[in-house]
């Protein structure tokens, strides 16, 4: 089909926290290089978010910072506003689900369903707080936790432990908003009959979208259909939220997920008069950018609500990430174990480009994936100032030097088959990147980008200009090899800048001040061209466009996640409980488990590549200046080498010499604090965080191998 706009959502996030890296890379990001391509593309489209600010959480926030859910949502829809600003995200509206404009778009949803008598009544026991006189959600109830026997656990969820729980289960219940006992009383909701739109589902979504969308996203739309659709309660009771428009319903609210979606519709709205023609039109291709817990409720509640409403567009595609873990665990909002984005704009202040870069170029597409202090200094380092900002450089000051500041001529005559393969690679990556990202494959896409500047880099160390540059007074015609060089090195810098304009805007735009070119020759048509820049024109001199990440810059990430943390940690015991709930599911979500979650199946073949061996501790000793770290020497029989382990907060070094260890004796060296680290011991950690070393329980001679 084709479609004549495209309407481009991405997850409204809850105004109860600022938003980390994983919020970022789960749909943000993606959401926003979409956007920016279809733009480039001179296509019709509108990109529409806001803040959800409504829901359980909110109100729980409030409760325990002592202000009202109003305060909460108005102080971190600003700080998310911001951050989305500074990190480039380009939405054409970011709105929020306590505008005027929303109030009535979801009551005139909700009064639809209601005439057309799609809801089915029903009436259940609620727990109800005589004190306060309101009902409680399941977050609202606090007792001792049947497992752990946490005294301050929820109705949902003990945080200690990580079981989820119902408020039945727990021990000596009561309500957290006054210390009444509970009593239950009778409650009347409002149902969505998802099950009557179950086959209509399956022919739309298990027929129909096979393949197309994503496996992860079809995959689990498919598991919950086939489970079996249940009718699902579209309002609450509560008095922060839409109220229920209709007589009688005092005290009702609608239930966060049937309000937020439509914030969406009510975005779009605010934005544009036009707004039918994007919801309303079928050759409008609507595209939800999301994580991945959110998936059921786009590809699943929302279009049968969508459905049942008539006249709106369905989803084209809903291309949901997975999660970003952070340094090997999962973000932990009430841990305080995330990169908050208000916080890197702080810390690297007009860094936005490279952690779009790793965030892309790491993205978790198909499975969870870890963001490291490391991993994005190597990417930083490595590839956008090693290979493409390097290769920018060189072209920009070989022209200055060589060419007068001026785009040499192209002399065909002197032309080279390297010459020809150079101009086809432009062409080809112009494809390949188009097709990356209509495919909603942004880290393949951005893989192409850098690989057309290595390719760049390759044929300018090939050409060497420098060099021919040296033999000018002898063979005249050197020039032109010169010219030719410089000549097609700076038509594929403007290149570069369009094709990486959607990932990288910042970056495209310092290029195009130094190319003197405005913006308009990004539009995306223009890639693959080799006439952008007029011959004799006179550029800028080069600006540096990423700089390098230190070592120190990623010990001391490292070191602030590690101390959040703790101080998450210690706040947590002192209230036995965690600050920073979240109990309806987020973009990036909670941890609900105290087990790490298990890896991807691996052959027999992977892990015979691990060289496992047997090792004594002969001697340790701290690490100057490194709270963390050991630097243990091995005995590994057939030699000795140093270790470092970060285990110093746990081990006293003289209590371990002698110790035997296993190492994984082939990882490759790295180097830290100075010293170069030759392999890693095993370490089994307790849930209690205790380390022990994974060792021979019977001695076993060091060297030996560990099968
Ligand atoms: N605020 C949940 C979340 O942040 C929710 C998304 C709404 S999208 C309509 O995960
Ligand atoms: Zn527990």
């Amino acid at each position: 089909m084709d479609f004549k706009r495209i309407l481009i959502t991405a997850a409204l996030p809850y105004a109860n926290g600022p938003v980390h890296i994983g919020h970022l890379a789960g749909c943000f990001l993606p959401a926003d290089i979409y956007a920016r391509y279809q733009r480039a593309q001179k296509r019709d489209v509108k990109f529409v978010c806001g803040s959800d600010e409504h829901g359980v959480p909110i109100t729980i926030r409030a409760m325990k910072e002592g202000i009202t859910p109003q305060d909460v949502v108005d102080k971190y829809h600003a700080i998310i506003k911001d951050s989305f600003e500074q990190m480039g995200i380009s939405f054409d509206i970011y709105s929020r689900t306590s505008s005027k404009t929303h109030h009535e778009t979801s009551q005139a949803f909700f009064k639809k369903l209601y005439n057309d008598g799609v809801f089915e009544e029903r009436e259940s026991d609620q727990y109800y707080d005589e004190e306060k006189n309101t009902f409680l959600a399941d977050r609202y109830i606090v007792g001792t936790c049947p497992v752990c026997s946490n005294d301050n656990a929820y109705g949902d969820q003990c945080e200690k432990c990580g079981s989820t729980l119902s408020p039945e289960q727990l021990i000596n219940p009561r309500s957290a908003l006054s210390s009444a006992p509970l009593v239950k009383k009778k409650t009347t909701h409002w149902y969505f009959p998802l099950d009557k739109y179950e086959a209509w589902l399956k022919e739309w979504i298990v027929e129909g979208k096979k393949d197309e969308w994503k496996a992860n996203v079809y995959g689990q739309c498919k598991s919950w259909i086939d489970s079996g659709l249940q009718p699902r309660a579209m309002t609450r009771d509560s008095n922060w939220g839409v109220p229920v428009p209709l007589p009688g319903a005092d005290g009702k609210v609608l239930y966060v997920w049937f309000d937020a979606p439509i914030g969406y519709i009510s975005a779009t709205k605010e934005l544009t008069n036009q707004w039918s023609d994007y919801w309303c039109k079928d050759d409008t291709k609507l595209v939800h950018f999301i994580g991945k817990d959110n998936i059921v409720f786009h590809c699943i509640i929302f279009p049968a609500m969508l459905k049942a409403h008539g006249g709106f567009v369905l989803p084209d595609n809903v291309p949901a990430n997975e999660f970003l873990n952070i340094e090997g665990q999962k973000v932990s909002t009430s841990r305080n174990w995330a990169v908050w984005v208000d916080e890197y704009v702080k810390d690297f202040p007009d860094q936005q480009d490279i952690l779009r870069y790793v965030l892309c170029a790491n993205a978790p597409e198909t499975k969870d994936n870890d963001f490291t202090w490391q991993d994005f200094r190597d990417r930083t380092n490595n590839e956008l100032v090693s290979v493409f900002g390097n290769f920018v450089n060189r072209a920009f000051v070989l022209m200055h030097k060589l060419c007068n500041g001026r785009v040499p001529k192209l002399h065909e005559e002197v032309m080279d088959d390297a010459d020809r393969a150079l101009i086809q690679e432009i062409k080809l990556a112009k494809q390949k990147v188009e097709s990356c990202l209509e495919g909603y494959k942004f880290r393949d896409g951005l893989f192409e980008v850098v690989d057309l500047a290595r390719k760049a880099n390759k044929y300018m160390q090939d050409k060497q200009p420098w060099i021919t540059a040296k033999s000018l007074d002898t063979t005249p015609d050197n020039q032109k090899l010169i010219d030719n060089c410089l000549h097609l090195c700076l038509q594929l810098t403007a290149n570069l800048a369009i094709l990486v304009n959607p990932f990288l805007p910042f970056t495209a735009k310092k290029m195009c001040g130094m190319m003197k070119v405005v913006d308009r020759m990004l539009e995306w048509e223009n890639a693959g061209r080799i006439d952008l820049l007029k011959t004799n024109y006179p550029l800028q001199p080069p600006v540096l466009l990423f700089r390098k990440i230190e070592d120190t810059e990623v010990a001391t990430q490292v070191e602030k996640l590690h101390n959040n943390l703790k101080q998450a940690t210690n706040q947590a015991m002192e209230n036995n409980t965690t600050p920073n709930a979240t109990p309806e599911a987020a973009p990036q979500a909670e941890e609900t488990s105290k087990y790490l979650p298990p890896k991807p199946e691996i052959t027999i073949d992977d892990f015979n590549k691990i060289d496992l061996r047997v090792a004594t501790i002969l001697s340790c000793e701290k690490v100057e200046k490194a709270d963390k770290l050991l630097k243990l020497e091995l005995d590994l029989g057939y030699e000795v080498r140093t270790v470092l382990s970060g285990i110093a907060m746990h081990f006293k070094p003289e209590d371990i010499v002698g110790k035997q260890v296993t190492v994984v004796a082939n990882l490759a060296p790295r180097k830290m604090k100075g010293i170069e680290s030759k392999g890693m011991i095993l370490m089994a950690q307790n849930m209690d965080g205790k380390l022990i070393f994974v060792s021979a329980v019977d001695t076993a001679d060091n060297g030996g191998e560990v099968r």
